[in-house]
């Protein structure tokens, strides 16, 4: 399937240069393959916070669902529980995911919910003009930090590891040939999966000559292995200025009856339990 079948009518307001350019190419690139391979572009939902990544569902011809800041994660676990057929995607800022969803984003690693989250990791909070996020580094200067951020950086990957995440990963927006790797990687994983993207925002914080220089592919690393994963993981910790790994950190098959599916009633059963509400309460 041509990838320009996904284009939408929407008119695009990123700015020029903008990383998500890269994220959206890749994924509508990697949908399209997917769906050459067999699968319904019907079973594909996606997901969005809010913010200047979020505006990437208005790009791509698919099912989509705008959650509110922060809470895109709760909304994709309920539809992936109310229908586990589905590949269930989600978009999310550092900010929406790392700051202010960090709950949501730790418990449905906790839960292994089989969805992908794939974090547009500008490092800024882009939308509102370039305030600190949780992975800005220290001394950061931007709109709420004039004199320079105080605190030191999270490093989300490895709090993924430690909740439980069962695929864990990094990209930058200007690496494409690796993103649509990841990214069909994460979605084909069963579990959750995480997809950090050093998505350059070149208006608040242009750091694609940085990247450039400090960034390699991950090559003989043992992602199964998890103490090596954290090890990687831990080489650079969004702050320090040493190499940046980029590629596969961790990734665990489990069984698939491990995995938290549905358990409950089929839809006709659901739809009698509704009907019987409706008829004590209406
Ligand atoms: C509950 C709530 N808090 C704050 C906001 C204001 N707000 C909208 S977008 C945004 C920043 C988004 O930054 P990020 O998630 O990093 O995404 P980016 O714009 O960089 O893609 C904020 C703080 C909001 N809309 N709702
Ligand atoms: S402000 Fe930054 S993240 Fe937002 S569209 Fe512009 S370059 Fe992209």
């Amino acid at each position: 399937m041509d990838p320009k079948i996904l284009n939408t009518y929407a008119q695009n307001t990123w700015c020029p240069g903008c990383g998500n350019f890269a994220i959206l190419n890749s994924i509508k690139y990697v949908i399209s393959s997917l769906v050459d391979e067999g699968h319904t572009l019907e079973n594909f939902v996606l997901v969005s916070g809010i913010g200047c990544h979020a505006k990437i569902v208005d790009y791509i011809n698919v099912n989509s669902f705008y959650s509110l800041h922060g809470r895109a994660v709760p909304p994709a676990e309920g539809i992936k529980i109310a229908n586990d057929k589905l590949k269930v995607i989600v978009f999310s800022g550092d900010g929406d995911s790392y700051g202010e969803g960090i709950e949501h984003l730790i418990f449905a690693a906790k839960r292994n919910i089989d969805i992908t989250v794939i974090v547009h990791n500008n490092r800024v909070y882009g939308l509102t003009t370039g305030q600190f996020t949780p992975t800005s580094p220290l001394g950061y200067r931007g709109r709420s930090t004039p004199q320079g951020t105080k605190e030191l950086p999270l490093n989300p990957l490895e709090v993924m590891l430690a909740s439980g995440a069962t695929f864990i990963s990094r990209g930058t927006s200007h690496g494409l040939e690796l993103l649509k790797k990841l990214f069909k990687e994460a979605i084909l994983h069963k579990g959750f999966s995480i997809v950090d993207v050093l998505q350059v925002c070149v208006t608040y914080y242009n750091m694609y000559e940085y990247y450039d220089k400090k960034t390699y592919e991950l090559s003989q690393h043992d992602y199964s292995d998890y103490a090596s994963a954290l090890n990687k993981i831990r080489e650079w910790d969004y702050n320090r200025d040493a190499s940046i790994p980029l590629g596969v950190f961790y990734k665990k098959d489990i069984p698939d009856g491990a995995l938290p599916v549905k358990k409950g009633a089929d839809k006709s059963q659901r739809q009698d339990n509704l009907r019987g509400l409706l008829k004590e309460y209406i």
